[in-house]
């Protein structure tokens, strides 16, 4: 491992925030203290911590409706996100959004984004104007396998190659779209076979392990901002808990051993072991950080259990941008 310490740490921080907002939310979610859908990033951690360690808050990077880990690692503030979360005024959203739609602009989070697909083809609008100002930022469109079957993801890798813009395409492989195995939804084993019909280049890495994230990814994104174009990084992984939820629904679309077996490969506990053999840190190291961040996590689910709900009248405000909307839906 090349990486200076000051990078291991930071990109086992980044993995061990995401790791704890999604195990508070997913343990709130089940004691009924947080509303709607919830889907949790566990087990792919490295994934969003590789590719963002690449970036600066001017970057951009658009999500999926897996999206809480894709905000922490480009710095997402945990009170906001857990305040939006709960459907609280003090969210990202002012609670309008939830976990679905949570997006910090000032980091260039552009957004979670419910529609399976849709990120995509918003980040090649962020590419675009990026290369039509010349301003070196790079977009990342985060999306899952199964994303890789929609029209969006195609129409935008297209464009994306045809300008030549600056972006990355960041595929999530974590074999399951919903409840059906990848092999039942397309006859290819990697997504990055899908490179070449647009005519960029497309890698491999290992998704379990952050340096190798880090590492893929990092060339991608050097070269788009160097005006290399488009590329395509795909990263093997899983995801430990249900699609969304923690428990599984009894659903046997996958078997217990399987988790078992991937449980093994835990990002963030596989990279520890490795920084202790090296001597970046030791264990009583390690825990401190885990404590320092579990503090902040019990902080922000006070801070978002204090906050009000938005109030009747704020019902309309922020919800469009340049138009004047009235309580009887009309909007200019
Ligand atoms: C356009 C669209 N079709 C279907 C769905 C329902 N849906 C939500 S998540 C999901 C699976 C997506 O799989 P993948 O892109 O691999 O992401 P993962 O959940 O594995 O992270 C589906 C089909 C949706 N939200 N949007």
């Amino acid at each position: 491992m090349e990486l200076n310490t000051d990078k291991q740490l930071d990109l086992h921080r980044r993995m061990v925030r995401i790791r704890l907002f999604e195990e508070a939310a997913g343990r709130l979610a089940e004691g009924n203290r947080l509303p709607g859908f919830l889907h949790l990033y566990v087990g792919e951690e490295a994934v969003a911590a590789g590719v963002c360690g690449n970036l600066t808050d001017e970057d951009q990077i658009t999500s999926t409706h897996r999206g809480h880990g894709h905000l922490v690692a480009k710095g997402g503030k945990f009170n906001e996100m857990m305040a939006e979360l709960m459907g609280k005024s003090t969210g990202y959203n002012k609670g309008k959004g939830g976990s679905m739609h949570i997006c910090d602009l000032d980091l260039g989070m552009l957004g979670a984004n419910g529609i399976v697909g849709a990120g995509s083809p918003i980040a090649v609008g962020a590419a675009m104007a990026n290369k039509y100002k010349k301003n070196g930022n790079v977009a990342v469109a985060f999306f899952g396998d199964g994303a890789t079957n929609i029209g969006a993801f195609h129409e935008a890798a297209n464009m994306a190659c045809a300008l030549h813009l600056p972006i990355v395409f960041a595929c999530e492989n974590n074999e399951y779209g919903e409840f059906t195995p990848r092999d039942k939804t397309m006859a290819i084993t990697d997504i990055v076979d899908r490179a070449a019909g647009y005519g960029m280049p497309g890698v491999i890495c290992d998704g379990m392990d952050v340096v190798a994230v880090y590492e893929a990814a990092g060339e991608a994104i050097q070269r788009a901002r160097e005006g290399g174009g488009p590329a395509l990084v795909e990263a093997k992984t899983y995801r430990f808990y249900n699609h969304h939820g923690v428990q599984n629904l009894g659903l046997k679309y996958r078997t217990d051993e399987e988790v078992a077996e991937k449980r093994k490969q835990d990002p963030i506990f596989t990279f520890e072991d490795r920084m202790i053999e090296i001597g970046t840190i030791d264990r009583a190291g390690l825990d401190a950080i885990w404590e320092e961040l579990r503090a902040d996590i019990e902080t922000a689910i006070q801070f978002a259990e204090d906050s009000p709900l938005p109030t009747p009248d704020q019902v309309l405000t922020g919800v469009y941008t340049g138009s004047e909307t009235t309580m009887t839906g009309a909007s200019r």
